[in-house]
Parts: C-alpha cells; sequence; structure tokens
C-alpha cells in the first residue's frame, strides 16, 4: 500500500484529497493548524475506509515543528510515496500600497517557504528509494498576475519555479513533479483571503458556477493513477465560466 503525505488537510483541496487517496487506498498523513477537524477526518476516513491515517498538528511557517513531525513519523508511515503540497493562502486583495506588510509575510512564509521546509524533510527517503511523486498545488495565479494579487501571485509564480527547478534535479531519482494550477475554487479561501468576512467572500463567486474542492481532486487523481512511465507536468483548471484570473463570464 502506498502513502501520501498531505499538507492543509482540515479544509477545501487538501480535506478533498485525503477523502480521495483513502478511496484510492493510500495510507495517510494528514496535517493542518486545526487539530479538532483533523482528528474529525481522521475518524471519517477510518471509518469508510480500510487505510491507517496519521493526523499531524502543526504550522508549516514553524521549521521546528516540521523537522519534528516529520523526523519522528512512526516507521509505518516513513515511506511517502507522494507529497502534496497543498497548505497555503492567500491574505488581503487591496492595491499593493495599501497592503500590510503582515499578510505579505504570511502568505511568502506558508505558500513557499512552508513548501520547502516540507519538501526537503521528505525528499531524503525518496532519493534513497530512487520512486516518489511530488505534487505541488500552484494556481492560475502563478501563470498570469492580476491587480491587487501582486504577492499572493508572486508565491504562486515561486511554486511554479520552484516545481520546474525540482523536476529538472529530481528526475535523475525517478521522482516525479507535477503540478495544479486552478482558478477559482469555493473553499475557505475567500473567507481567509478577506479576514473572515463572508461576504466579501461570497461576492467572489456570485453570477458564476465556481469549481468545487472534488474538481481539484479529480485533477490529483489523473495525476496519480498514470503510469509510472507517465509525468504530467502541470493541469490547469478553471471554471467554465472563467477564461483568466480577470475575464470571468458572471450572469
Ligand atoms: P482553504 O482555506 O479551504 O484550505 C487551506 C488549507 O491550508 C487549510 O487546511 C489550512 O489548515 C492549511 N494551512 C494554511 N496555512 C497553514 C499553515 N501555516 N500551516 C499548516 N497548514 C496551513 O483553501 P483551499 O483549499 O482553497 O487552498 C488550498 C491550496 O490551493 C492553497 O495553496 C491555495 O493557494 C490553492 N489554490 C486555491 C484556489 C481557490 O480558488 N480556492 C485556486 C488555486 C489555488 P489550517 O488553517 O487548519 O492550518
Ligand atoms: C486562487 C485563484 O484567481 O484567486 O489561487 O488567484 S485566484
Amino acid at each position: 500500500m502506498k502513502t501520501a503525505f498531505i499538507t492543509g488537510t482540515t479544509s477545501g483541496f487538501g480535506r478533498a484529497f485525503a477523502l480521495r487517496l483513502a478511496q484510492l487506498g493510500y495510507n495517510l498523513v494528514i496535517t493542518g493548524r486545526r487539530k479538532e477537524r483533523l482528528d474529525e477526518l481522521s475518524a471519517q476516513i477510518k471509518k469508510n475506509f480500510s487505510v491507517e491515517v496519521l493526523p499531524l498538528n502543526f504550522d508549516v511557517r514553524d521549521k521546528k515543528a516540521c523537522e519534528s513531525a516529520i523526523n519522528s513519523l512512526p516507521e509505518k508511515f516513513q515511506q511517502i510515496d507522494l507529497l502534496v503540497n497543498n497548505a497555503g493562502l492567500a491574505a488581503g486583495a487591496s492595491p499593493f500600497d495599501e497592503s500590510d506588510l503582515d499578510d505579505f509575510e504570511r502568505m511568502l512564509d506558508t505558500n513557499v517557504k512552508g513548501l520547502l521546509y516540507i519538501t526537503k524533510l521528505i525528499i531524503p527517503d525518496m532519493i534513497k528509494r530512487q520512486a516518489g511523486h511530488i505534487v505541488n498545488i500552484s494556481s492560475i495565479a502563478g501563470i498570469e498576475v492580476y491587480p491587487n494579487g501582486h504577492v499572493y501571485c508572486a508565491s504562486k509564480h515561486a511554486v511554479n519555479a520552484i516545481t520546474k527547478g525540482m523536476r529538472m534535479d529530481l528526475v535523475k531519482y525517478g521522482i516525479r513533479v507535477s503540478s495544479i494550477s486552478p482558478g477559482m475554487v469555493e473553499t475557505e479561501f475567500s473567507i481567509v483571503r478577506y479576514h473572515g468576512d463572508e461576504n466579501k467572500a461570497k461576492a467572489v463567486y456570485k453570477g458564476l458556477v465556481p469549481l468545487s474542492a472534488d474538481d481539484i481532486a479529480d485533477a490529483l487523481e489523473f495525476i496519480v493513477t498514470r503510469p509510472p512511465h507517465v509525468m504530467i507536468n502541470d493541469i490547469q483548471i478553471n471554471p467554465a465560466q472563467q477564461a483568466n484570473t480577470y475575464i470571468s463570464h458572471r450572469k
């Protein structure tokens, strides 16, 4: 049985990935900061699927916490076959000059540095085994910059550069590196982005049918179920009513 390590499973894509990978028969290490949600997801997976689940509660911005979580994995979870770097956020959507430096740091520390901490800790074993698959969750924001997107877009452009660089440097070890680049998906993403303002969050999806976390789990399933000789580099996926980061057809 294969084991997957997923960051950010307390909500949105990460939760949908955990349920989908459990359905595909993966043992799971599920992670995030909100412990009650991790415990609830763990119980749900154990009840419905015959897989092993290890919930690990830590902040990906905390390098020491990442080290102690990964370096103390119980033996049966030590061989990670699939790493899904999903934990991330946008904080704020104001013009650059009106935005908050703390928000910039939260995004860069989570979306970029957190991904680096986790990946560096997980790859030594993949290199030893000359096998493994890393899927980084990027965004349409990694492809195009949009007004008021500045640092969030920068963080996802960084994810894309890191993904391409990792692919070049890890190919010799038989490690596949993929990414998923979605447009608008209704999760808790916009609630977090607007600092808890649910009305502003709802307005993001007004007049269109956004993607769901399950649509993104479909993309992940496609990537991880290809035969070993196939590497999907990136899947770009938008709602049908969204052409790019700033052109949407709203009804
Ligand atoms: P959600 O807000 O629903 O989920 C985000 C997840 O990331 C939560 O489980 C959260 O867990 C976790 N997370 C955030 N910060 C940290 C942290 N410091 N340490 C550990 N875990 C953290 O958003 P989505 O599911 O939509 O987002 C998932 C990924 O998809 C992100 O990288 C996002 O940028 C990307 N994305 C989202 C799109 C969208 O439209 N929704 C489109 C394109 C990409 P907790 O708070 O419990 O720690
Ligand atoms: C989230 C999608 O368009 O808000 O990454 O940047 S978008």
